[in-house]
């Protein structure tokens, strides 16, 4: 398609860019870090979303060098901003399957780190459960390897994989992203929040942090908060931000 023939030129073009989305400590208040989600400004047709570009650059495989340049990016961002004051700043790049299955990932992000000189405490990796469940033997080599790195890892779109709950026990990671459907709709639907209470008590009894993402109301708010999530990502807090409005937000909020 014509669209895959731009995506090949676009990281030459500098077409693509990285956006900050903001994650909160629910207990302290406290701005830890970000999510890193890529945006490619298309010269005619505007602005187009992942969801829409990453399939077509895992169907012809360019993923793995954006996926490389995302990470470069967001490492060298993120140092910067460390650098500024901000020093225990994190972000967390997503990894599409394409390159979960690529044999030399961990070796490809270990020669990141060493290049941008990141620390790897400040970087976390999110594998959406579909991926993971789909690959299990590759994950447990894949996530040994980023552990035995210092990289944290996130389990992403928890709860929508089909709920194969055995490589929980299984898997060495960090943190459960619930959902946004399970915490958008938990007003609507009273099992709808039951689900998501459990998911919180499961995971902290399995020693996991939590983050809900997709919080855009103050009664959805109120809901984590109640049930101790550990960490927000939603429109309530902001949108993701480009790198110098995350700065901004940064020092505002300092
Ligand atoms: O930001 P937005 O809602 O448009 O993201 C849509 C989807 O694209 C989400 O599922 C998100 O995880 C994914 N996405 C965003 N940035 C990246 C990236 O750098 N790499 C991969 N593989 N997926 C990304
Ligand atoms: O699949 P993944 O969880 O990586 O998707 C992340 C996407 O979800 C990001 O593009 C982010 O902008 C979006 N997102 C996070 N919080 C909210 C929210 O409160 N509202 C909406 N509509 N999207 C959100
Ligand atoms: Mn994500
Ligand atoms: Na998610």
């Amino acid at each position: 398609s014509a669209l895959e023939a731009d995506l090949k030129q676009a990281l030459e073009r500098q077409e693509l860019e990285v956006y900050y989305h903001p994650q909160i400590e629910l207990s302290t208040g406290k701005i830890i870090g970000s999510e890193a989600l890529v945006r490619w400004h298309h010269p005619q047709e505007g602005s187009i979303s992942p969801a829409t570009f990453v399939p077509i650059a895992e169907a012809n495989g360019s993923i793995v060098q954006i996926g490389e340049w995302v990470l470069r990016k967001a490492c060298l961002e993120t140092k910067a901003l460390q650098e500024r004051g901000f020093a225990d700043l994190q972000v967390s790049v997503n990894i599409s399957g394409y390159q979960f299955n690529q044999p030399d990932l961990a070796q490809n992000i270990q020669n990141i780190l060493i290049e941008t000189g990141f620390n790897p405490q400040s970087l976390e990796l999110e594998l959406t459960e579909s991926i993971v469940i789909h690959n299990l033997k590759t994950a447990t080599v894949i996530f040994q390897d980023l552990k035995a790195l210092g990289i944290q890892v996130a389990i992403d779109d928890f709860g929508t994989g089909y709920s194969s709950l055995g490589y929980l026990q299984q898997l060495p990671f960090d943190k459960l992203k619930i959902d946004r459907s399970f915490v958008q709709n938990i007003h609507q639907h009273e099992k709808t929040a039951t689900i998501a209470k459990s998911i919180i008590q499961m995971a902290h009894n399995l020693n996991l942090k939590v983050v809900c993402e997709g919080i855009e109301t103050l009664e959805q708010e109120k809901f984590i908060l109640e049930n101790k999530c550990d960490f927000m990502q939603g429109y309530i807090l902001s949108g993701p931000l480009a790198i110098q409005d995350w700065e901004n937000f940064l020092l505002e909020r300092r």
